[in-house]
C-alpha cells in the first residue's frame, strides 16, 4: 500500500513535470483539418520547437473537415482561451480575416504557414517553398514521363485552399512556355477528404479516356488517386504524381502507380512556424525586410508582403522513397 502511494506520488510529479501547465507561451498550431498525416508530421516539428524553447506549449488543433467556417470556430475558441499566438494553415485566404483580426486586436500574434491568409489577416506568412517553383515542379513531375506529351488533370484539395490555388495558377503559367505538349484538361477538388478525392479521381478517369497523368498537389488527394489507379488496373497507363508524404505514398512508387512525387520536409515546416510565432511573441517585428528566427532552420527574411519561403521541394522516386518514408 505504502509502495503504491509512493508510486502514485512519483507518477503525479512526473505528470506535472511533463504537463506544459507551467508554459509561459501558448502557441496554437491550427491546421486545415485533423487526421491528415502531413499536418501530424508538422506537429512533430512544432512539438520539437516547443521542447527546444522550453517555456512554450504548442496546442495542435483544427477542424475535422477542411473548411473556413470550421476554422473560424477554432479561432474564436483560441481567442477565448487567450493563447499568445496562432499559427494557421488556412482553408481560405479571405474568410478567416475578420476572426484573425479580432485575435490580433486582443494582442494575439498571428502567422500563417503552408496555406496563407491575406496580408491584412496575419503578421507574416511562411511558404514551404517558392510558389512558382512548386507550380512548375508539379507539371514537370508528370512531363518527365510523357516525352510525347498528352492529357493531364489536377486533383486538388479544397477549391478555396490558398496554397493549392497559388500552385495551380503557377502551374498553368508554366505550361505554354515550358511544357507546350502537356494538355491540362481539368482541375477538380477532393477537399483533402479521402472519399471525395477518390470519387473525383474516378470521375477524371471516366471523363478523360486519354488521360496520361493525374497531378495531385495534396498529400491526401495523391494517395486517393494512386489507389484508384491501382484498383482499376491502370498502372502504366495513368501516372499519378504531385505532392506526397513518402511514408504514405511509398507503396504506390513500389507498385508503379507513380513514377515520382515531391514534397518538402513537413517536420521542419511545423518547427519553423512555431519558432517564428515565438519570435513575434518575444517582441520580434514582422515588416518587409525584417529577419526573424526559425531556430535550427536559420532565419527568414520577409518580402514586401511579409512572406518568406523555406527550401526547394525534394523529389522522391524508387531510388530514395524507402529512406524518406522512415522520416515523414
Ligand atoms: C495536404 C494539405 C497541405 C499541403 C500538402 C501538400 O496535406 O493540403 O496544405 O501543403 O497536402
Amino acid at each position: 500500500m505504502k509502495l503504491l502511494k509512493i508510486l502514485a506520488a512519483t507518477t503525479a510529479v512526473a505528470v506535472l513535470l511533463a504537463a506544459p501547465a507551467y508554459a509561459q507561451t501558448r502557441i496554437a498550431l491550427v491546421v486545415k483539418s485533423l487526421g491528415n498525416g502531413f499536418f501530424d508530421a508538422a506537429n512533430k516539428g512544432a512539438q520539437e520547437a516547443a521542447a527546444e524553447l522550453g517555456d512554450v506549449e504548442v496546442i495542435y488543433t483544427g477542424p475535422t473537415a477542411a473548411t473556413a467556417e470550421a476554422q473560424i470556430e477554432v479561432i474564436n475558441s483560441l481567442i477565448a482561451q487567450q493563447v499568445d499566438a496562432i499559427a494557421i494553415s488556412a482553408n481560405d485566404p479571405d474568410a478567416l480575416v475578420p476572426a484573425l483580426q479580432k485575435a490580433m486586436e486582443r494582442g494575439i500574434k498571428v502567422i500563417s504557414w503552408d496555406s496563407g491568409v491575406a496580408p491584412e489577416g496575419r503578421q507574416l506568412h511562411l511558404n514551404p517553398s517558392e510558389t512558382a517553383l512548386i507550380g512548375e515542379t508539379i507539371i514537370k513531375l508528370a512531363a518527365d514521363y510523357l516525352p510525347e506529351g498528352g492529357d493531364v488533370a489536377i486533383l486538388s484539395a479544397s477549391s478555396t485552399a490558398t496554397n493549392q490555388n497559388a500552385w495551380i495558377e503557377a502551374a498553368k503559367a508554366a505550361l505554354p512556355e515550358k511544357f507546350a505538349n502537356i494538355n491540362l484538361v481539368a482541375v477538380v477538388y477532393g477537399d483533402d477528404d479521402s472519399v471525395k478525392s477518390t470519387d473525383e479521381a474516378k470521375g477524371l478517369i471516366a471523363s478523360y479516356p486519354d488521360l496520361k497523368a493525374i497531378i495531385a498537389p495534396t498529400t491526401v488527394g495523391v494517395v486517393a488517386a494512386a489507389q484508384v489507379v491501382t484498383d482499376q488496373n491502370l498502372i502504366g497507363k495513368v501516372n499519378v504524381t504531385g505532392l506526397a508524404l513518402p511514408s504514405e505514398f511509398k507503396q504506390f512508387v513500389d507498385n508503379g502507380a507513380s513514377q515520382a512525387v515531391a514534397l518538402w520536409n513537413p517536420i521542419d515546416l511545423g518547427y519553423a512556424a512555431v519558432m517564428l510565432a515565438n519570435d513575434l511573441v518575444e517582441g520580434g517585428e514582422a515588416a518587409p525586410g525584417a529577419t526573424l528566427s526559425m531556430g535550427r532552420m536559420g532565419e527568414l527574411t520577409l518580402d514586401d508582403t511579409n512572406s518568406g519561403a523555406m527550401a526547394a521541394p525534394f523529389t522522391f522516386d524508387k531510388s530514395n522513397i524507402e529512406e524518406f518514408s522512415k522520416i515523414y
